[in-house]
Order: structure tokens, then C-alpha cells, then sequence
């Protein structure tokens, strides 16, 4: 198989790519908006380099060529990162891609629940896409993975160092990554807490408010009437 193939075949990947972070990249600006916190705070895309796809391949024990076999069974040729503050921004965001009608959710994969044997954590959806091409629409797979910050940042921390030791972590460095996973799981905790903390407090700040001054309605109050 020639690069031409391979050519051939990833064009719709890339397309999809860049066709998704602009639409994921969206949803953030369309909080920011309306005012509100976006449970969105970055999204970054990729198509899986050939490197990659060929490692996959040798894993997998399927032919390295372009076929369906290879589009059907490498569900993340084109994958996509959205990454949050908290927790909690992760439901809002699966929900926000389940709703929408122009991607199909396939598969989800909660790695936050069931954290994998390393200590990785993040939620998983295969979606599919369609892409117009000059020949007609092509349905190609895409992951797009969710995760908060602390999450990624121990993902690609980890992620360097399994390529420096090539997936055979020494005993102590493997215990290491765990305990650091938990770590991160825990500034993830501490987080989410300040976060209710400060919405209770906004509650809390606003009944007051009406509580000392009653003559002061707010907008809305006075929409209403
Ligand atoms: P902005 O305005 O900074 O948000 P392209 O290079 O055109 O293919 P893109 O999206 O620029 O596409 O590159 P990529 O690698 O997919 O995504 C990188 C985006 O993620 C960049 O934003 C980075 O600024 C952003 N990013 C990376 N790391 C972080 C981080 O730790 N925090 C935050 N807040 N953003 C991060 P953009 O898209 O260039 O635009
Ligand atoms: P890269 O370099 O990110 O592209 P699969 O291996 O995909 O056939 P599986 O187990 O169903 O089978 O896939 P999974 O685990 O749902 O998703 C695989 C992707 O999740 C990986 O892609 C990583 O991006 C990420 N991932 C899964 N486990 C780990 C982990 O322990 N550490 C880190 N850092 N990332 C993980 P690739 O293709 O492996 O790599």
C-alpha cells in the first residue's frame, strides 16, 4: 500500500477533525455568550499519525492497509480532547453531545467511574460522523475523550513516559503514576467542593441581599411584570 492510499483514506479523518473542533469549539463560545461558565475550557484535536495506526495494527493482529476492517476496528483515527475544570463539567458535556444530531454516539466508556489498572481516568465517546466528500457521504468513527485538567495532565504525563519505557514501567515508577493519579483525583475532589462552596456562598449573597433591601427586584422580577 502506497502513501497515496493511505492519503486517500485519512482525508475524511482530518476533515472530521477539523470539522468537530470547530464545533466543539463552539459550544464554548456559545456559554461564553450567553454569560454563563462554560463546563468547556479547551478542546484540541488530532488525527492518529500512520506511527501510531501501525503500532495499533501489530496490537490488534490486522493488516496494516486501508480497509473497513481498519476504519471499523481503530475507533480513533480522528479523536478529539475536550478538557474541563471540574468533575461535574463532564456529565454536562456528554449530555450536550448526546443531544446533538449531528454526530451519533455509538459508544461511551467511563473511565471516571471505572478508572483503567494505571490510574487513567477520563470518559470516552465514539461518535459517528458524516463527511461530505466530492465522491458522496462518508461515515467515519471519532473519539472524543473528556476529561478534566488534572486528569489530562496526568494522562500526558503518563502518556511521555510509557513512550521513554515503552509500556514496561519499572514497579516503582508504576506505583508512582498510581499514587499520583490519586492525587490528581483528589484535587479534582478538593475542587469540586470549592465549587459548590462558591455557589452556596452566590445563593446564599443574593437572599441575603433581597432579604436587607426588598424594594430591589431584579430584572427578570420586573420582566415578569
Ligand atoms: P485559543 O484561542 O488559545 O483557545 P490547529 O493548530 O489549527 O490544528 P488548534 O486547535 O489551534 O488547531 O490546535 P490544537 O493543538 O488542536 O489545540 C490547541 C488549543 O488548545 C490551543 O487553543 C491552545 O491554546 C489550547 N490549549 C492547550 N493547552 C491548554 C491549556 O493547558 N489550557 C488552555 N486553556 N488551553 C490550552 P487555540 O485553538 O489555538 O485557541
Ligand atoms: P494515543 O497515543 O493517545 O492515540 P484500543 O486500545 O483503543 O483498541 P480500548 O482499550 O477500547 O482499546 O481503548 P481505550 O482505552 O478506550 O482508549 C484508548 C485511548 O485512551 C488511548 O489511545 C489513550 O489516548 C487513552 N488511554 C487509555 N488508557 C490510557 C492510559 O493508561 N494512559 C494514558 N496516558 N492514556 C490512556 P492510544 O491509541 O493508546 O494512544
Amino acid at each position: 500500500m502506497g502513501p497515496g492510499l493511505w492519503g486517500v483514506f485519512l482525508s475524511p479523518y482530518i476533515q472530521a477533525v477539523d470539522e468537530l473542533k470547530i464545533k466543539l469549539k463552539g459550544m464554548r463560545s456559545q456559554f461564553g455568550i450567553t454569560g454563563s461558565t462554560s463546563p468547556i475550557e479547551f478542546v484540541t484535536g488530532r488525527v492518529k499519525p500512520l506511527a501510531s495506526i501501525y503500532d495499533k495494527t501489530l496490537e490488534k493482529g490486522i493488516p496494516f492497509e486501508p480497509s473497513l476492517q481498519l476504519a471499523a476496528e481503530l475507533q480513533d483515527i480522528a479523536g478529539l480532547r475536550i478538557m474541563c475544570q471540574f468533575v461535574d463539567d463532564i456529565a454536562t458535556v456528554v449530555e450536550l453531545i448526546r443531544q446533538r444530531d449531528d454526530m451519533k454516539v455509538i459508544e461511551e466508556k467511563d473511565y471516571i467511574s471505572n478508572s483503567k489498572p494505571s490510574g487513567y481516568r477520563s470518559y470516552h465517546i465514539i461518535v459517528e460522523y458524516p463527511v461530505e466528500t466530492i465522491s458522496g457521504k462518508i461515515e467515519v468513527l471519532a473519539e472524543i475523550q473528556i476529561r478534566t485538567l488534572a486528569m489530562n495532565f496526568w494522562a500526558s504525563i503518563e502518556h511521555s513516559l510509557n513512550y521513554k519505557y515503552k509500556g514496561l514501567f519499572p514497579e516503582e515508577i508504576k506505583n508512582r503514576l498510581q499514587s499520583a493519579a490519586e492525587a490528581a483525583f483528589k484535587l479534582d475532589e478538593e475542587m469540586s467542593s470549592i465549587r459548590s462552596e462558591i455557589q452556596e456562598a452566590q445563593v446564599y449573597f443574593s437572599e441575603i441581599k433581597e432579604a436587607v433591601n426588598p424594594n430591589i427586584r431584579t430584572t427578570d422580577e420586573k420582566e415578569r411584570e
